[in-house]
């Protein structure tokens, strides 16, 4: 057994009993896929997941990537190329892609609960195996011509990166200074360096390709002057694909990093080593950064479900070792030196960090799921009655809360795992050492918290005038005025009302700011000063609201008559909700209280007295 714990029952309680994945089988998007084959196809990914996928996760640690500076290359460990090998040969990487590619279409719910799995065994096998996924991207954004290409790099196998940050230019893209110069064959020559790219070379597939932007000569600064280019590391036979000559992209440094280490994190530099870096514009448009903005929208869901499959692994590690660990005595009978000691499961403070990482855990999962559905219009339009523009919309504004909110919880949380396990959990005999080193990152790429927030409320709510957030509080308000949970959770539905109202508090706060802007450019900085804490109030009331609708389907199934292990996990269900109702939901409170009150102190406050 690898070091992986996958919760198959809380996946499929998500995708049939909660968001009813039935019903989206049954509209016929998906051809014939129903409810048994996509059981089916968890159950076997859970078994890779769990065994050849996970087994290289601590030897790949333990054994990271060699950089070769001579020939610009990075070698990964074997054991992770078995790992690898044992993924792609079983074609998951081809599961939600269009069948025009080799694929076979599912519904997004579907793609992510699997991915969940692979990302929670060895997630930078989920990044080096999303070639095919860019291959759809560059098929969707690519001319007629390109598609083919597109068509050849997915049949292949290829490798893929995206290449924005430089060492001037990370949260800020727009300061991106690597250049293109068009050439008479209508190709273009990239010219520049660009760092922290993930996977951008590796042993284990012949060719990679580089979806890179860059600044035509003469085009505008900031992020609408940058085009989108497809650079091969190898030039291809663009009808058969084999491979010709070697492009002039090389890999010039590996990051050494705290955790995910057999991610190589790259230096790439363009053009600079005697051979030109070819590459081609993508569909011949130069609307770079909304092109790359579809392969961002991907990666921050994943980065996003990466870090609450960790978070969840790590919560059931901790739960496993809590009950087998003895130590101590029942709270109760603490005085008394000879009482039987019990397993550490009976003391209080461990039921409070089991239950607040079950709660993140599995509030989280539901939230990633929540989005994935709408990222479907079927599926849209049976979990919450939107159209497709709607659903559209609300996948946009909760992007945000499945990547800031998930990876900051997820880092938060996952130290109260490690803390359940004692002195043992800072071992590398257990995994959560490592998991909390994996985690880390989740909150600083793809967008750090910071501009997940300012997305959040600037492009997200202010923008869309708040048409996609009233759609979401508005079924969060019908399920606190309905009779969920047939008189049982009354207390829990007036605390989450609470909770609404506090996070409508909020916005309205942040909303007048910004307007007050307008007298005074100043009033802007609080905004900024209450943004990160705003994003993450939303986030604990959808977990609060989904976790509640959780316990409401289960205690219709425990008033049904579920015995054996359902009942225990129904029972959980109702336990964890309720105890994120009167734990967490009441602090909004006090967050509304800070945002209410937020002055410019920090901002006027001299630097030289930090
Ligand atoms: C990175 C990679 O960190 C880490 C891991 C890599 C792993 C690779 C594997 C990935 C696998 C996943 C793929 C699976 C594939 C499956 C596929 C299946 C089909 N939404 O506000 P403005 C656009 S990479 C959409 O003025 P500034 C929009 O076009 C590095 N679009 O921004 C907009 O124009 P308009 C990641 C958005 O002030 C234009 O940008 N780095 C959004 O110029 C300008 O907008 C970062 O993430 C959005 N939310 O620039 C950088 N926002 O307004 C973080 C903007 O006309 N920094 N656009 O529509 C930011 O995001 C900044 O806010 C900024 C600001 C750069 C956008
Ligand atoms: P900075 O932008 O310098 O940020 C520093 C701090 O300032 C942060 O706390 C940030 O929140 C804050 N900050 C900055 N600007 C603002 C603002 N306007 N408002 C409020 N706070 C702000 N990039 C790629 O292109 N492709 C990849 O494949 C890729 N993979 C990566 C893998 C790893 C392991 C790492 C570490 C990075 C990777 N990146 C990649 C880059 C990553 O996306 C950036 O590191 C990230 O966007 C942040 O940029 P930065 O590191 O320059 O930090």
């Amino acid at each position: 057994m690898g070091h992986y714990k996958s919760n198959l029952r809380d996946l499929e309680f998500n995708l049939f009993e909660l968001f009813k994945l039935d019903e989206v089988f049954a509209s016929g998007d998906f051809g014939d896929l129903d409810r048994e084959t996509a059981i089916d196809m968890l159950k076997e990914v859970r078994t890779l997941a769990e065994g050849p996928i996970a087994e290289s996760f601590a030897d790949s640690d333990r054994n990271p990537p060699v950089f070769d500076p001579e020939n610009h290359t990075v070698t990964l460990p074997e054991s992770f190329k078995k790992s690898y090998k044992a993924f792609m040969d079983a074609g998951w990487d081809k599961v939600g892609i269009v069948e025009e590619l080799g694929g076979m279409p599912a519904p997004r719910t579907l793609f992510w609960a699997i991915s969940e799995m692979i990302l929670g065994a060895n997630p930078a096998l989920f990044m080096y195996g999303a070639g095919t996924g860019f291959s759809e991207i560059f098929w969707n954004n690519g001319t007629d011509e390109q598609k083919k290409w597109a068509e050849i790099c997915a049949e292949r196998g290829w490798g893929a990166t995206m290449v924005l940050t430089e060492p001037d230019a990370g949260s800020d893209v727009g300061a991106a200074r690597t250049k293109a110069v068009q050439q008479d064959d209508g190709t273009w020559h990239i010219d520049g360096v660009k760092r922290f790219i993930t996977s951008a070379d590796q042993d284990m597939t012949e060719n990679i390709f580089h979806l890179v932007l860059a600044r035509p000569e003469g085009a505008r600064p900031g992020t609408k002057g940058l085009s989108l280019f497809f650079v091969p590391k190898f030039h291809f036979d663009h009808e058969t694909g084999e491979l010709g000559e070697r492009n002039g992209v090389f890999v010039t440094n590996v990051e050494h990093k705290m955790g995910l280490k057999v991610s190589a994190t790259c230096e790439v530099t363009f053009g600079q080593h005697g051979i030109p870096a070819k590459g081609w514009l993508v569909g011949e448009v130069h609307d770079g950064i909304a092109q790359m903005f579809d392969v961002i929208e991907h990666a921050r869901m994943m980065v996003g479900t990466k870090a609450i499959a960790t978070l969840s692994a790590g919560y059931l590690t901790a739960l496993d070792y809590a009950k087998q660990r003895v130590q101590g005595a029942d709270m109760t009978q603490m005085t008394d030196k000879t009482a039987p000691r019990v397993t550490i499961t009976h003391h209080p403070d461990v039921r409070r960090a089991l239950l607040t990482q079950k709660a993140y855990a599995e509030g989280l999962r539901a939230i990633y799921l929540y989005t994935a559905s709408h990222q479907d219009e079927a599926a849209a339009r049976i979990v919450s009655g939107a159209d497709k523009e709607m659903a559209f919309k609300v996948n946009d504004l909760l992007l945000p809360i499945v990547k800031g909110v998930g990876s900051e919880r997820a880092y938060g949380t996952l130290t109260e795992s490690l803390q359940t396990l004692g002195g043992s959990g800072f071992l590398q005999d257990y995994p959560i050492e490592q998991y909390i080193r994996d985690s880390k990152i989740d909150t600083l790429y793809e967008g750090t918290t910071a501009i997940q927030a300012q997305d959040f409320f600037f492009r997200k709510i202010i923008r869309d005038k708040g048409q996609a957030l009233a759609h979401v509080s508005g079924q969060i308000s019908s399920f606190i005025e309905s009779e969920a949970g047939n008189g049982r959770l009354k207390t829990e539905r007036q605390l989450l009302k609470t909770a609404l109202d506090d996070v409508q508090g909020m916005a309205a706060t942040l909303t007048g700011f910004l307007m007050g802007a307008q007298e005074n450019s100043a009033e802007l900085y609080k905004v900024g000063l209450g943004s990160v804490r705003f994003l993450m109030s939303v986030g604990d009331l959808m977990i609060g609201w989904l976790l509640l609708r959780q316990a409401e389907i289960a205690i219709a199934a425990l008033d049904g008559g579920a015995s054996g292990a359902d009942k225990s996990f129904y029972e959980g269900k109702i336990g964890v909700a309720s105890f994120f109702a009167k734990n967490m939901l009441p602090l909004l409170t006090s967050t509304r209280t800070v945002i209410e009150n937020i002055d410019n102190d920090a901002m006027e406050l001299d630097e030289a007295a930090f």
